[in-house]
């Protein structure tokens, strides 16, 4: 069901990463459960929408899910869906999403989302605010109380305005950190040819709409990974039995 609240521990609990991964999979067989034959469907990114992916694969094998196109949030979620046979179009060859399925980095109780560790979140809060439905997959350890304390903020920035726009990140509070590549020298480069600056906040963050804002208008600023409003329902997946709460 598309409940938009759903019951959720105040406290994200430590989840056994053996245990982590069938977690993912579980809430990404139950999403996958909600595409319908002709839907376009916005692909996202991140360990637990690739999982979705692949079992959207698995139906459209099995000859389930007919007419069905993806639209993907990132280059990863484009070649996974053609990996796994789901054909893709791009968002601008579509007039709209019918569904969008996506991970988070954090969820609280309001279904705000602090997303953007894989560096795609520009494009999907275009995906995702535009599906008529947008669902959250994730497992329990990504519920939080209060956005911020555990993940900073991501944010896309221009490369040409990245050090403007670390001094007015700094001016609101926050302290950034651009991310750098592991394997690399050098920044974190998006599908999109910009930086990801991730953003720490001494407190929790008590007004996410506000901030979301804030720092949009910051000019150099592509976009931020906090995500309000945007969630019409969040499938958890939990340790401790039933394994989804909705
Ligand atoms: C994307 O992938 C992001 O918004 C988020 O950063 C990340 C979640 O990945 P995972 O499912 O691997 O935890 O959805």
């Amino acid at each position: 069901s598309l409940c938009r609240s759903f019951k959720a521990s105040s406290e994200s609990a430590p989840v056994d990463p053996g245990v982590q991964v069938s977690l993912k999979r579980a809430v990404a067989k139950k999403v996958v459960e909600l595409i319908k034959p002709g839907m376009i469907v916005g692909l996202g990114t991140g360990s637990t929408a690739s999982l979705a992916i692949e079992e959207m694969g698995k139906l459209i094998q099995k000859g389930k899910l007919k007419d069905v196109v993806g639209v993907g949030v990132s280059y990863q979620s484009r070649v996974l869906a053609r990996q796994f046979g789901v054909k893709t179009a791009d968002l601008n060859d579509v007039n709209t999403i019918d569904l969008a399925f996506d991970g988070a980095d954090e969820v609280d109780s309001s279904m705000n989302l602090i997303k953007g560790g894989g560096a795609a979140h520009t494009m999907a809060k275009v995906v995702d605010t535009m599906a008529k439905q947008c669902v959250v997959i994730v497992d329990q350890s990504k519920i939080v109380s209060e956005l911020g304390l555990t993940f900073p903020v991501p944010v896309e920035v221009l490369p040409q305005a990245i050090s403007a726009v670390l001094r007015k990140l700094v001016a609101l509070g926050g302290v950034p950190e651009i991310r750098s590549a592991l394997r690399k020298d050098g920044p974190v480069i998006t599908d999109l040819g910009n930086m990801v600056v991730d953003v720490r906040f001494s407190e929790a963050i008590k007004d996410p709409s506000a901030l979301e804002k804030e720092i949009n208008m910051i000019p150099g600023v592509v976009e931020n990974g906090l995500f309000i409003g945007v969630a019409n329902s969040v499938l958890v997946a939990t340790q401790d039995g039933d394994d989804i709460q909705v």
